[in-house]
């Protein structure tokens, strides 16, 4: 993808370190319907789900029809950051409600890219990208993001230790290897309440333990920043796992993923970074 990105601080951010922060994007009114609609969704995760992601949290697919959610998705400030950060044709795909209970264990180092053998997994421009928002104030001792600076696209050793994310090796790794480990070169991403963070999807990310007696609930949402100019078996296959969405309200038609109506064959699905991420 060749696409000339502004040079904005956060702009930079975005492609040199792999993340930046706007702050305050939601107003008070939306970040309390949000906490009360995520702690009902969180109030009905059976047991099983409870322990199978206890590292994440939860991991709750977001209903996008649901009216806050909506107004979520389609946030004024959010959009007007990624014009700011240079997005040409921004695209929600999905959007996940990861919310740690007081005192859960620390979340697992991942990336969340999946078309590592497609060359534009070695753009400097991102695919995709998360939006992820906190409900609470987040600081290391109740479960901040971490992430890794410029791993996004550049290899290092803890690369080839990580298997697959949020598949079973991950749900069932042991609390105390080094997937859950601090790492030299991490830093930690304390945020307020209602600020946004915009990461790559390919960079490696962690979160903090909570260690608190406090819930701290985490929405995470999937955008292509640059859908329009994404290959087209990437398109394909996002056309293919995208649930139907005919009954979209009319406010998201500018904003979610187009059905897929070429003719390209949907490319695999790979989460493993091979030749194109640089040593
Ligand atoms: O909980 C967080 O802070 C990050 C969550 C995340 O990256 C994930 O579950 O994929």
């Amino acid at each position: 993808m060749t696409i000339s990105s502004p040079s904005t601080p956060e702009a930079r951010q975005l492609r040199s370190a792999g993340y930046c922060l706007f702050p305050g994007v939601l107003d008070r009114r939306l970040l309390a319907d949000l906490i009360q609609v995520t702690e009902e969704l969180v109030s009905r995760v059976s047991p099983e789900d409870r322990e199978r992601y206890r590292y994440q949290g939860s991991n709750i697919a977001i209903d996008d029809r649901h009216p806050v959610f909506t107004r979520l998705i389609t946030c004024p400030k959010t959009l007007d950051a990624f014009t700011q950060v240079g997005f040409t044709d921004p695209k929600y795909w999905s959007g996940y409600l990861l919310s740690k209970a007081p005192h859960a264990p620390s979340l697992y180092w991942h990336q969340d890219w999946w078309a590592w053998h497609i060359p534009c997994s070695a753009d400097e421009e991102p695919s995709q990208v998360f939006a992820m928002y906190y409900l609470t104030d987040t600081r290391r001792e109740n479960g901040c993001l971490r992430l890794i600076p410029g791993t996004h696209r550049k290899r290092i050793p803890l690369h080839d230790e990580l298997p697959p994310a949020h598949t079973d090796e991950t749900y069932h790794s042991d609390e105390h290897s080094i997937i859950h480990g601090l790492h030299p070169d991490e830093v930690d991403v304390p945020v307020k309440a209602g600020d946004v963070v915009i990461g790559d999807a390919r960079l490696l990310h962690a979160a903090h333990a909570n260690q608190t007696d406090e819930r701290r609930s985490c929405l995470t949402l999937w955008y292509f920043p640059h859908y329009a100019s994404l290959p087209e078996t990437i398109k394909a296959a996002i056309g293919k796992m995208s649930p139907p969405r005919e009954n979209a309200p009319s406010i998201m038609r500018d904003i979610l993923v187009p059905p897929y109506t070429g003719t390209a064959e949907p490319c695999q699905f790979n989460r493993v970074p091979e030749e194109y991420l640089a040593r």
